[in-house]
């Protein structure tokens, strides 16, 4: 067995203080909080095609910046043999209990379906026997049904319906090698399912073959008996021009109108989430108030930016509030922390692959820490119950109960007047964060 990451051992918990890089700060794996040890609550994962397929490559220089330890191979199926045992060397040294992967980030594609699936079944088999003696898990598999060339106008919302069988075809065999290798959840995010034009688009067949497909695989999930949980992961933009699983909010409205509501959750991703004109914690906390907060990608985008940068997590305040919305809902079942996130194309270097998902994990664990401690002390919680408390008595309760209409509420307001209002206190909310998020509280 090759060793890819030679200069790094096993990553150590050394405390807030340490100078070493090569340490977590603030992830602790068997640290309790709240009677559960931290690697359960968080539940991270390694997304194989930014750690091990992405070069570093942009728009203008596609030939990518990265050096990596497996450059020297040149085979297609050595290399992705190497790429397996790089995945399970580099998710063991950091101690990341899972990784996620596309059908094409495993196995590169042949020139028929037939040789392509021939290939998959040869890496799932080497990664099968490597997880035979290792703690590292498959948390979601996916199909990549957007790269290649067949799929410029869409998968299932292709113009063609060749192609529409073509991506059904692909996500069988992506579901099978998920089950196959124990995979807890499959991931369905859109690839170019949308459109740039109207001129060009039939929107209303394009949305009912969305909703077709998606029934294609629940019955197929059934068929093979495979209990991961499906999940669909909202995007705004990018590839296409408008996405048609724009946003959370949208791609519960689908699912509902589709009788599809209680078969797919959501795999969120901040990112996307910020693309869409929505805060992460948004899009976290309207799955979960819909019990569709299934998994999390977790990753930041720059502010000033209008595209998907996939950048590692750094951001506390962003940290804390996702696992604000991850602890109320209970924790993860089989959902998870995945870091779609690739370093900077500057950022070349193996060595960087660590420094970055360090940084994530470390800023996940204090996130979770600081939402632990809110929620302990039942901070904003409290608030809110007494913000809304009119809603517990009198005709608040009413309202709330469907026992008065607009006749009896105009009665109401005619008795008793102008409505006393009350503080939002979002400022002093606001210092009340701070003190929990640098650690006063
Ligand atoms: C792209 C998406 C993609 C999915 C998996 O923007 O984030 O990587 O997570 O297909
Ligand atoms: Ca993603
Ligand atoms: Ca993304």
């Amino acid at each position: 067995m090759s060793e890819y990451f030679k200069e790094v051992s096993k990553i150590e918990y050394e405390g807030p203080k340490s100078d070493n890089p090569l340490s977590f700060k603030f992830y602790n794996p068997d640290e309790k909080i709240n009677g559960k040890k931290m690697k359960e609550h968080l539940r991270f994962a390694v997304a194989y095609w930014h750690t091990f397929q992405a070069r570093g490559a942009d728009p203008f220089g596609a030939d990518g910046s990265a050096i990596r330890p497996w450059d020297h191979i040149t085979d297609p199926m050595d290399l992705a043999k190497a790429k397996v045992e790089a995945n399970f060397e580099f998710c063991e040294k950091l101690g990341v209990p899972f990784f996620c992967f596309h059908d094409r980030d495993i196995a590169p594609e042949a020139d028929t379906l037939k040789e392509t699936n021939k290939r998959l079944d040869e890496i799932v088999a080497v990664i099968k026997d490597r997880m035979k003696d290792s703690d590292v898990k498959l948390l979601w598999g996916t199909t990549n049904a957007f790269g290649h060339r067949r799929f410029t106008n869409g998968a299932s919302t292709s113009n063609n319906a060749s192609v529409f069988a073509y991506a059904a075809a692909q996500v069988k065999k992506a579901m099978e090698i998920t089950m196959e290798l124990g995979g807890q959840n499959y991931v369905f995010w859109g690839g170019r399912e949308g459109y740039e034009t109207l001129l060009n688009t039939d929107m209303k067949l394009e949305l009912d073959n969305l909703a077709r497909f998606l029934r294609m695989a629940v019955e197929y999930r059934k068929e093979i008996g495979f209990d991961g949980q499906l999940l669909i992961e909202p995007k705004p933009k990018e590839p296409t021009k408008h996405q048609y699983d724009f946003d959370t909010a949208t791609v519960l409205g689908f699912l509902k109108e589709n009788g599809l509501d209680k078969d797919f959750k959501m795999n969120i991703e901040a990112n996307h989430a910020t693309l869409a004109g929505h805060t992460f914690q948004h899009d976290l906390r309207l799955a979960r108030i819909n019990n569709a907060l299934g998994s999390i990608d977790a990753n930041q985008g720059d502010m000033l930016l209008g595209w998907d940068t996939d950048q590692f997590p750094t951001n506390i305040y962003d940290t804390t509030f996702a696992m604000y919305e991850v602890i109320k809902m209970g924790g993860f079942t089989k959902g998870g922390l995945n870091f779609d996130a690739k370093v900077r194309r500057a950022s070349f270097e193996p060595i960087d692959l660590f420094y970055g998902h360090i940084a994530g994990m470390d800023a996940f664990a204090q996130g979770l820490k600081i939402a632990s401690r809110i929620v302990e002390d039942d901070v904003f919680d409290k608030f809110i119950s007494e913000r809304y408390a009119s809603y517990n008595t009198g005709i608040g309760k009413e309202i709330v109960e469907g026992k008065v209409g607009f006749k009896e509420l105009e009665a109401y307001t005619l008795e008793n007047g102008e409505p006393e209002i009350t503080s939002g206190r979002q400022e002093l909310l606001e210092s009340i964060l701070n003190q929990y998020i640098i650690g006063a509280k």
